[in-house]
């Protein structure tokens, strides 16, 4: 008789990494390491200098990155972990889409839809945010955004059709 317990079943997670403030690549070097501890098979775009998208004042450019990976934390777990993460490097709130020493998003956890309050999944704007959609469509094109049914690669390229900005 086998009396292992099942194996609990992971689920693929894609997190956005972002940096504005202090040493970026540092920053952004030192989450990956730390998720590579709750998340496996671990895989990193490039990292990307990225100009600042809809922030309600000046602030320096970002050094972007999309990381995917399995994980069997639940979503609140693993969003939590990564709160910490940032909370590690010094991550303050003083307000909202105020310049940052790391922010860890999380962008798709599997095929599940969330809404509950400090936790929306997939990310409200991750569809809009090209320095999220590009670098997570070449990382998996066929992954489906639960909510519009449509694959990244289908939703990045609507973002290039003429006429779309
Ligand atoms: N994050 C934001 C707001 N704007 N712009 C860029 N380029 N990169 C970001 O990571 C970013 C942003 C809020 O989280
Ligand atoms: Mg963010
Ligand atoms: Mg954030």
């Amino acid at each position: 008789m086998n009396r292992r317990r099942p194996a609990t079943p992971s689920v693929r997670v894609a997190v956005a990494l972002g940096s504005n403030l202090g040493d970026r690549a540092a920053h952004l070097g030192w989450a990956l390491a730390a998720i590579a501890d709750l998340v496996t098979d671990l895989r990193c775009s490039p990292f990307e200098d990225t100009a600042p998208h809809d922030v309600p004042d000046v602030q320096p450019d970002y050094l972007n990155a999309v990381a995917i990976g399995r994980t069997t934390l639940a979503p609140r777990a693993l969003l939590d972990a990564l709160l910490r993460i940032e909370a590690a490097r010094g991550r303050t709130r003083p307000g909202v889409r105020a310049a940052r020493t790391l922010d860890l998003d999380l962008i798709l956890y599997g095929s599940q839809v969330i809404d509950e309050p400090g936790m929306q999944v997939p990310h409200p704007r991750f569809r809009e945010r090209d320095f999220v959609l590009g670098p997570l469509a070449r990382l998996a094109p066929r992954w489906r955004d639960p909510v519009s049914g449509k694959t990244l690669a289908a939703l990045r390229h609507s973002r290039r059709l003429p006429g779309r900005g």
